[in-house]
């Protein structure tokens, strides 16, 4: 069984839809802190705090997990906000996380971000090894979590694969709490009201990727040969870099009419202290790592499905209000 922590997530929604299409719903159990409003049909739901020992193992033993991707987390705006929330869901999480999977022999993905970078750290380019003294309790729990992955690995033999992920865009589920989540948000407020205020200024620039490579890494990395897996700690990984100024232009050429204006609050700070590039050669070459989307194939995509989205949400409202006036 595959077990999918934080599966109500971002990153689990689209991740968990591309592991049951490709293994069958009966083999991923699907979990998070509250089942999901919404659930799926054919799917495997289960609670899980991954902040209680217990029940990680319980939930391993129980169901026979033999690998798991551990996306629960608690990402950077939040995290500045509630750094002991932070601490113990990101780092308390991850040791569980990993103790079990090395009695219950499992294999593991954990996310980490370029988050480990911080202001010491060179900006462009950022390579593989270098200064990570980040400026945040994100960064901090996920340093943290890059050394016990290595601890594990190499201590244990535990095979876990990780990678630094960029701000990731999608359009299936909102990510929460994040600094990168204004390049999400612009697509939805272009798209229901032609405006959008940024809350960082039109120049930050920061390292993105579309969600469908973000998946495709997170399935690459688990399926390569583990001897070509030179680095225990965490992939550096990107597939473009772009400033909020550019990603309102990109839209502009699909809704002309789109305005843009900057209002930057307490996560500007966090965006400057992260890389504008990242050099992500060691996943290149280690196991073949190559994005599908640039720049303009992501904004065309994205705005198709925020369309579509929308659309459906605006049918779904029309049609409840029409039941609870009739
Ligand atoms: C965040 O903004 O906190 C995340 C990340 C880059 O880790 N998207």
């Amino acid at each position: 069984m595959i077990l999918i922590t934080g599966a109500s997530g971002q990153i689990g929604v689209d991740l968990a839809d591309y592991l049951v299409e490709k293994h069958g719903p009966d083999t991923v159990l699907v979990t998070d802190l509250r089942m999901p409003e919404k659930q799926r049909p054919n799917r495997i739901y289960d609670v899980l705090d991954v902040t209680y020992m217990e029940s990680v193992e319980k939930i391993i033993q129980h169901r026979n997990v033999t690998e798991i991707y551990h996306l629960a987390g608690i990402l950077s705006a939040t995290g500045e906000r509630h750094p002991e929330l932070a601490w113990n869901v990101n780092v308390n999480g991850v040791r569980n996380v990993l103790e079990a999977a090395r009695r219950f022999d499992c294999r593991v993905f954990w996310p980490s971000s370029i988050a480990v970078f911080g202001p010491t750290t060179p900006k462009v380019n950022t390579p593989q090894a270098t200064v990570t003294e980040p400026g945040t309790m994100y960064g901090a729990t996920k340093v943290t979590g890059e050394l016990l992955c290595k601890f594990h690995a190499t201590h244990h033999g535990l095979d876990v694969r990780s990678v630094r992920f960029p701000g990731i865009i999608s359009h299936a589920a909102p990510p929460g709490g994040g600094t990168t989540d204004w390049a999400v948000d612009m697509f939805f407020q272009a798209v229901r009201h032609g405006h959008y205020t940024c809350f960082v200024t039109e120049e930050t620039r920061l390292p993105m990727m579309y969600m469908p490579d973000a998946v495709k890494s997170v399935i690459d990395l688990m399926a390569a040969d583990p001897d070509r897996i030179t680095v225990r700690t965490s992939y550096n990984l990107t597939a473009f870099s772009f400033s909020a100024g550019e990603l309102a232009a990109a839209i502009r050429k699909h809704i002309p009419d789109f305005t843009c204006d900057y209002a930057p609050d307490f996560r500007q700070d966090i965006a400057d202290s992260w890389p504008q590039s990242i050099d992500d050669h060691c996943a290149q070459d280690d196991w073949d790592w190559q994005p599908d989307y640039n720049l303009d194939a992501m904004v065309t995509d994205m705005l198709h499905h925020v369309r579509i989205r929308i659309e459906k949400e605006e049918a779904e409202a029309a049609v409840n209000e029409k039941s609870e006036s009739g």
